[in-house]
């Protein structure tokens, strides 16, 4: 590869440039040794659960850093977004992202909540207060925009928005730990946001969530769902719900808190060599966290435009698989276009969602992924652009 030879590219027959799979989660987690210390203490302490010293600890951890009153630990992010919806009491229609996982809009219907997709911007792959506009009406309670790819909306618009109209808005900031904006810290928008602790975020606790609030009463609430009625104040809510954050998640939320910074870097590491090896490569561009003072760099997103660079995303995908990279391609396709939406709601004209899941691809950055895993990865990139011809069409069989 960077001595200039040529090589055969594994979709055509060649050897793997790699002999594992590379994923695209982000997959940091503690030493081994690190975590059976802290779980030492849980097991002697014989408390798993339901609030315990970690997770209360976890708690005020969460809050301090993302500098807000309260930071309500929960099992995942969905959760998170389920439990929301009911703390907000919301009945009717939802503005959202369809450029977003699948579980922002399920959350909803769990809640009994219909969504309303708006589009979004193509410079930014996020909804806007002019995309979420052109889908408001008298049915619409609440707007919920979704922050993606270590970047965001942009959140005091869509605050102003919310003000303007009457209506809450909460934010999925599923990907957005640890960013800031404008000076201000992502968790501190709107009624609330929702973060994901999942495996493959960067603040990663196996399966976790949490949501943050500035707002006493809210909070109280949210920790009434949280845990049927819970360890609170009990205050009166729609319905509860199982969504406690165990000791051993808090175990790895406190290890992951102590790491952060240290995974950011890494993370940026990784995008800079990605950068600098794209950037010589028509038709593929790195997008750049949108809108953030700081990311979290959580994501290696990559537009890929056919014309130039002469395959299209899921040719470029199946050749990157066949080499051993397991890149994705979030989000495919738009939610809209999702059992059940897709069958139950009139299909909206999304065309900017449409486009992006056609054409964005994640590639692999996190823990499992070195400066020189990304370099090969990028070469590959640029490598099957001069083979474009040869690759157009091959699926590998
Ligand atoms: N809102 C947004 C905007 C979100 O992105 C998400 C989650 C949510 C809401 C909901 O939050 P949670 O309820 O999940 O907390 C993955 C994640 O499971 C999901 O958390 C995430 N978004 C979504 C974007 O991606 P899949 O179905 O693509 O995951 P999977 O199993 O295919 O794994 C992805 C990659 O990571 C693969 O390369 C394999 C690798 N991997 C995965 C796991 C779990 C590993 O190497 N080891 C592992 O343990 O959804």
């Amino acid at each position: 590869l960077s001595d200039g030879r040529r090589r055969t590219p594994a979709i055509l027959g060649g050897g793997r440039a790699f002999d594992r799979d590379v994923p695209v989660g982000q997959m940091y987690f503690p030493t081994w040794q690190r975590y059976e210390e802290a779980l030492r203490g849980v097991f002697e302490r014989q408390w798993y659960t339901n609030h315990g010293p970690l997770a209360r600890e976890a708690e005020e951890r969460m809050a301090d850093r993302l500098g807000v009153r309260h930071a309500i630990c929960v099992t995942n992010g969905t959760i998170g977004l389920m439990m929301a919806a009911k703390a907000l009491e919301l009945a009717g229609r939802v503005i959202t992202s369809s450029f977003s996982f699948v579980a922002t809009a399920q959350a909803m219907t769990w809640a009994g909540l219909e969504p309303v997709f708006a589009d979004v911007s193509l410079a930014t792959h996020h909804m806007t207060a002019d995309t979420a506009t052109a889908v408001l009406d008298d049915t619409v309670c609440a707007v919920h925009p979704v922050n993606i790819w270590g970047g965001t909306c942009d959140p005091a618009e869509f605050e102003a928005f919310g003000s303007q109209h009457g209506l809450p808005v909460y934010f999925d900031s599923a990907q957005a730990f640890g960013c800031t904006v404008g000076g201000r810290k992502v968790a501190t928008f709107g009624s609330l946001e929702v973060f994901s602790l999942h495996a493959t975020k960067i603040l990663g606790t196996a399966e976790g969530g949490c949501v943050t609030t500035d707002d006493d009463d809210l909070a109280e609430r949210l920790r009434n769902i949280r845990a049927s009625y819970g360890t609170h104040a009990q205050v009166t809510v729609p319905v509860t719900l199982n969504g406690r954050f165990s000791e051993a998640q808090a175990a790895l939320c406190l290890l992951a808190l102590d790491e952060f910074d240290e995974r950011i870097d890494h993370n940026r590491t990784t995008r800079s060599i990605y950068r600098s090896v794209l950037d010589t490569v028509p038709g593929a561009r790195l997008l750049e966290p949108p809108n953030v003072a700081m990311s979290n760099e959580q994501y290696a997103v990559v537009e890929i435009d056919e014309e130039s660079y002469g395959l299209g995303r899921d040719e470029l995908l199946r050749a990157l698989k066949a080499e051993g990279v397991n890149a994705r391609r979030y989000f495919y396709p738009g939610v809209h276009r999702t059992l059940p939406y897709s069958e139950t709601l009139p299909l909206p004209d999304l065309p900017n969602t449409d486009l992006l899941s056609r054409t964005v691809l994640q590639l692999p950055i996190g823990a499992l992924v070195d400066e020189g895993d990304a370099r090969i990865i990028a070469e590959l990139v640029g490598e099957f652009h001069e083979s474009a011809e040869l690759l157009r069409g091959a699926d590998g069989r």
